[in-house]
């Protein structure tokens, strides 16, 4: 090989190199910008499950629709976002329930939250801890002694049907939520003729151990006729102030479960009696009542629970 051919040689070796280079370049530039752009349209999932007894709602303006009961996600719970995007997410409790914390990829105790930066699949979990409840009755028995009943009206016509009763003299099934027997007073039943204004009054209920907000909820089915009223009625001193009312022309489509929130209405108060209170009525039809629950907030300490599980004692 003479020295003209060998620079040859090198030439076409430093060409080739060279061609080998700006490939390589090439190719690596292209890698990525594909790299780039794959990752600038790619979504990731933020999906929201949750812990605890209690109940709530975790929402945004962005999809998330996510009721939680008892722990058990449904709805819209799972949402697509852009890759790095952040998005809030406010836990609302169920009358009653309380909102814990956030875990997983969420924490801290507030409520309304930035989840974020979303750059993976993200699950967050609603922690809520359930109602305490502090008085119940079913009535099982019939109408406790320990309540009161106030049997106003004129007492005439069926006298099965004169007041509040869980003897069901008109033969009423109304399905869940009643469970029977329940306490009704039957207009229908007592006939043309009689009048009712009748009482159905609770024993005095102490909410003296809760920290949070008080509410009772109870099977509700007032069906109206004419001009009668039903109030629900709370006491805390000595006067009577109406929490809620149906009437003739404004009553539920069916039986339901109805839930006030007392707080407002007891100023301050730690034990309170509540009425159900039927009058204005003749020959018209009725209102029944059963499965009576007052329940209040649990007690959450100061920046919630810690993030350990209890200890599980077990029997020796
Ligand atoms: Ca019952
Ligand atoms: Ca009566």
């Amino acid at each position: 090989m003479n020295k003209r051919n060998v620079r040859v040689g090198r030439q076409l070796w430093c060409q080739l190199l060279r061609a080998v280079l700006v490939l390589a370049m090439a190719a690596g530039l292209w890698a990525s910008v594909f790299h780039e752009l794959a990752r600038a349209q790619t979504s990731f999932t933020l999906t929201i499950t949750g812990m605890g007894l209690g109940s709530g709602v975790v929402s945004n303006a962005f999809g998330i629709n996510c009721t939680i009961t008892a722990g058990v996600p449904s709805g819209s719970c799972t949402q697509s976002y852009p890759s790095g995007t952040y998005v809030s997410l406010n836990a609302i409790p169920a009358p009653g329930s309380a909102f814990v914390r956030w875990l997983g990829d969420c924490s801290g105790t507030s409520p309304n939250i930035m989840a974020g930066p979303i750059d993976r699949n993200m699950t967050c979990t609603a922690w809520f801890a359930p109602p305490v409840t502090v008085f119940e009755e079913g009535f099982d028995q019939g109408i406790p002694t320990t309540w009161q009943i106030v049997d106003g009206g004129n007492n005439a016509g069926n006298q099965a049907a004169r007041t509040w009763t869980t003897n069901n003299p008109g033969n009423r099934n109304f399905g869940p939520p009643f469970d029977p027997p329940f306490a009704i007073v039957d207009s229908d039943a007592a006939g043309p003729g009689a009048t009712q204004d009748e009482q159905l009054i609770t024993p005095w209920i102490s909410v003296a151990s809760c920290p949070g907000k008080v509410f009772v909820s109870y099977a509700d089915y007032m069906h109206g006729g004419k001009v009668e009223l039903a109030d629900t009625d709370i006491l805390t001193g000595t006067t009577w102030v109406r929490l809620h009312w149906w009437s003739g022309n404004s009553f539920p489509v069916g039986p339901q479960i109805t839930t006030l929130h007392l707080t407002p209405k007891l100023g301050g108060a730690t034990s309170f009696r509540l009425r159900w209170h039927y009058y204005n009525t003749s020959n018209e039809l009725y209102w029944a009542i059963d499965s009576v629950r007052v329940f209040c907030e649990p007690p959450i300490p100061p920046g919630g629970y810690p993030l350990y599980l209890p200890l599980v004692v077990k029997a020796p």
